[in-house]
């Protein structure tokens, strides 16, 4: 016979989710033994199999929110006793011994779940708070020993589990700490604290360097003709610095390369495709680098680019920018250029997948035609996301954008 399991009376009529499934088809359970657990906004409960038999199939997942008289699952029962339907089925009273037991053995309401790992069963005692709590720091409990009474996982666990693991002494992805040193033992010190920006960037700085793996590749573009017509621009008034072209022939690269023009979604398994160009340019403040973006570079004209560009950093300097004037980008250029270097790594400005870094340019020997000819050369230096980006296609995209930067023209075909 086959009966179908319900919630019980769980004590409440509002949905609650489902968090564990205990079992899968083919499992043979007894009565009492966990089938599901339940959460809600105050605590987590699981249902226990009200009879002996093997499970046919699960009608709910991880995820979906049920209440009482939602199905759980379809229980292939043996027994005459148990051979009532779901319509002349009694509503089920919620009496699971385990509960039962722990609320007059232990005023923390602590649970009991038979979960199963790699086809082994392992008991684990651990109270509704302390479950959440090892969910939301993605703590696997099977590797928590527990040091309260039964061995039941206390909240000081899961504390000291990170911890080790912060010290190295976990599962290999751990960080070492950072040293505290006492540097005014070696002469004289001042400490001074990290501004706001400097604390925020650190923070971000910081997970893009450890989320994503980064390549960087170095590319040197010819601008000798580009300078000339920059140049040209300036006696007409026209002041025009060379990182504005660089933003028209980015966008002109990640119109023909769009895995640039991307952002992979939070679980890393989609890559969002970006039919606007929106260009962050990092910018140098008294009180830290801060990355407005300018929006629709494709849409304007080099005059409109260097006017929105100096207002914007100036915007940047005197600490009005909004956040809203910080969101949005598509790609991240950090040009040095103005104050020298031959070329730098620079870190993936995420959710963005690649940044390029811009250095000082430099006159340089190139051989043209069987001879040496003196050349403008500008260092670019492309990080990106490696898993995003293959190798390959990150030297195809700063040949382009070399190429662009070459001969602007290029960039109207
Ligand atoms: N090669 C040679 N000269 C360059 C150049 C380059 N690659 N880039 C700029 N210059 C020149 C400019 O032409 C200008 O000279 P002129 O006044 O004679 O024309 C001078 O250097 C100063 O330029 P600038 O830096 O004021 O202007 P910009 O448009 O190049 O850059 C801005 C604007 C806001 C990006 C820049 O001022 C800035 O803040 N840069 C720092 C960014 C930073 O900190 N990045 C590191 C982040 S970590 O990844």
């Amino acid at each position: 016979m086959v009966k179908e399991i319900t919630v019980p009376d769980i004590g409440t009529t509002s949905e609650v989710d489902v968090i564990e499934i205990s079992v899968k088809p083919g499992d043979t359970v007894k009565v009492d033994q966990a089938l599901i657990t339940l959460e809600s906004e105050k605590a987590s409960m699981e249902i226990p199999s009200p009879e002996e038999g093997e499970v046919e199939s699960i009608s709910v997942k991880i995820g979906d929110k049920v209440k009482m008289g939602s199905v759980i699952l379809k229980l292939k029962t043996s027994t005459a006793a148990s051979q009532e339907t779901k319509s002349d089925a009694k509503p089920q009273q919620f009496t699971s011994p385990i509960l039962e037991k722990e609320k007059t053995e232990d005023k923390e309401k602590v649970e009991k779940t038979t979960e199963i790992k790699k086809e082994t069963k392992t008991d684990i005692y651990a109270s509704p708070a302390v479950r959440r709590l090892a969910r939301e720091l993605n703590i696997d409990l099977n590797s928590v020993s527990g040091s309260g009474r039964k061995d039941r996982i206390q909240k000081e666990d899961l504390l000291n589990t990170i911890k080790t693991a912060m010290k190295g002494g976990g599962q290999g992805s751990a960080l070492p700490s950072a040293p505290a040193v006492d540097f005014s033992q070696f002469g004289e010190i001042e400490t001074k604290a990290l501004s706001k920006i400097k604390k925020f960037t650190a923070i971000n700085l910081h997970r893009n360097w450890v989320l994503i793996p980064h390549v960087t590749q170095f590319e040197e573009a010819d601008i000798t003709e580009l300078e000339a017509f920059r140049k040209s621009q300036a006696e007409q008034g026209n002041k025009i610095t060379p990182l504005i072209f660089i933003m028209k022939a980015v966008v002109a690269a990640l119109k023909q390369f769009p895995q640039f023009n991307a952002s992979l979604d939070a679980t890393g398994e989609n890559l969002i495709l970006k039919k606007y160009f929106h260009i962050g340019v990092a910018v140098d403040t008294p009180d830290g680098l801060v990355v407005p973006v300018i929006r629709d570079v494709d849409q304007k004209s080099i005059l409109a680019l260097a006017k929105e560009l100096t207002e914007i950093s100036q915007k940047a300097r005197n600490k009005q920018l909004l956040p809203k004037d910080m969101q949005g980008s598509c790609f991240t250029i950090s040009s040095l250029g103005g104050i020298g270097g031959t070329a730098f790594t620079p870190i993936v400005n995420m959710p963005d997948v690649a940044i390029l870094g811009v250095s000082k340019s430099q006159i340089k020997p190139i051989y043209i035609n069987n001879e040496f000819v003196p050349r403008l050369m500008l260092p670019l230096s492309l990080s990106y996301d490696h898993r995003v980006i293959d190798g390959a296609e990150g030297a195809r995209f700063i040949v382009q954008l070399g190429k662009y930067l070459s001969d602007i023209r290029s960039m109207l075909l």
